[in-house]
């Protein structure tokens, strides 16, 4: 919890003051204070509509004073995001094939990574597969992650067909009898229709080498863009469909309120979030870790 608290430091500090003057008010928030609230959480980055909802329940329903009010937004914050069922490593498909998809720098490579350290932890046999043919760096920053990780990694040249490497990585993983392949790709704008079609020719590749495969597609989204990034979320879920995203450098962000326009518009779940650059910094998503570190549940003791 204590990473938590501390990724989501830049967000709730726009919010903060706000906060303590509420859980100090025994009577119910004044018009002022809520004026004050609703613009704090529309800088963080929540949606429009949400916010509207929020100030309309807590007009309501928050009449007893500030830490009533402090309760109500609590509740409807974690209602909102709905429920995240965390990920369960264990699957009937071997190898279980996931598919790491994002523009350009939003965290992919070192999420694959992360992923690999967690399913590790969790007793899996993991294969990582270096699937951007872009940039040697790219495959070059893996190697490295999965030196340091004592992790399996195939990884295919520089200039090759992804989709050609992605069939390789599949039959390597089902060779080597690995329980997960986590495949990365390389960056791609949500806006370049090649680049877009290439994805749908690796997808294609996989389920060629395995029937059912990709079975996960996770989608990398980086926290510091905000809602910004939802445009590039729904082209990703056109291409490709996607079945769940994951939250990146929410640690350098102030608009994780964005996280609960994702939760409502992408009708995915949401897997993981990345709380740090470390190996140790991806967490399954947690609706009430999020929202207790949003309103600094701990902090105020
Ligand atoms: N603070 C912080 N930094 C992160 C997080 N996740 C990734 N990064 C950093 O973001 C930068 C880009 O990460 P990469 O994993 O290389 O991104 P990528 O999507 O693979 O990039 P391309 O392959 O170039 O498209 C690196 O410096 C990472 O260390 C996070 O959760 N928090
Ligand atoms: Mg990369």
């Amino acid at each position: 919890m204590a990473n938590w608290l501390a990724a989501l430091s830049r967000t709730r500090n726009l919010f903060a003051q706000t906060l303590s003057k509420l859980w100090k008010s025994a009577a119910a928030p004044d018009g002022l204070t809520l004026d004050e609230l609703e613009e704090n959480l529309l800088r963080a980055d929540l949606p429009v509509a949400l916010v509207g909802e929020l100030m309309a329940h807590l007009a309501r329903e928050a009449r007893h004073g500030g830490a009533e009010a402090v309760a109500v937004l609590r509740q409807q914050l974690r209602a909102a995001l709905g429920k995240h069922a965390d990920f369960a490593w264990n699957s009937s498909a071997k190898p279980r094939v996931v598919l790491i998809v994002g523009v350009n720098g939003s965290g992919k490579t070192t999420t694959c990574a992360k992923l690999a350290h967690l399913a590790k932890n969790t007793g899996q046999k993991v294969l990582l597969g270096a699937g951007d043919t872009f940039r040697a760096a790219g495959v070059e920053q893996l190697k490295w992650w999965a030196n340091h990780l004592h992790c399996d990694i195939v990884a295919g040249a520089t200039g090759a067909d992804a989709a050609a490497v992605a069939f390789d990585a599949v039959a390597a993983a089902q060779a080597r009898g690995s329980d997960v392949l986590l495949l990365d790709t390389a960056g791609r704008m949500h806006t370049k229709t090649p680049l877009m079609q290439e994805l749908q020719k690796v997808g294609g590749a996989l389920a060629k080498k395995m029937p059912g495969a990709p079975h996960e597609v996770w989608l990398v989204l980086d926290a510091t863009l905000g809602q910004n990034a939802l445009v590039q979320a729904r082209q990703f879920h056109a291409a490709i469909p996607l079945t769940g995203a994951i939250i990146s450098k929410v640690d350098g962000s102030s608009k994780a309120g964005f996280v609960f326009a994702v939760a409502k518009e992408l009708g995915v779940p949401i897997r993981f979030i990345g709380l740090g650059e470390g190996e140790d910094d991806l967490q399954p998503f947690h609706a009430a870790h999020f929202v207790a570190a949003l309103l600094g549940d701990e902090e105020k003791g």
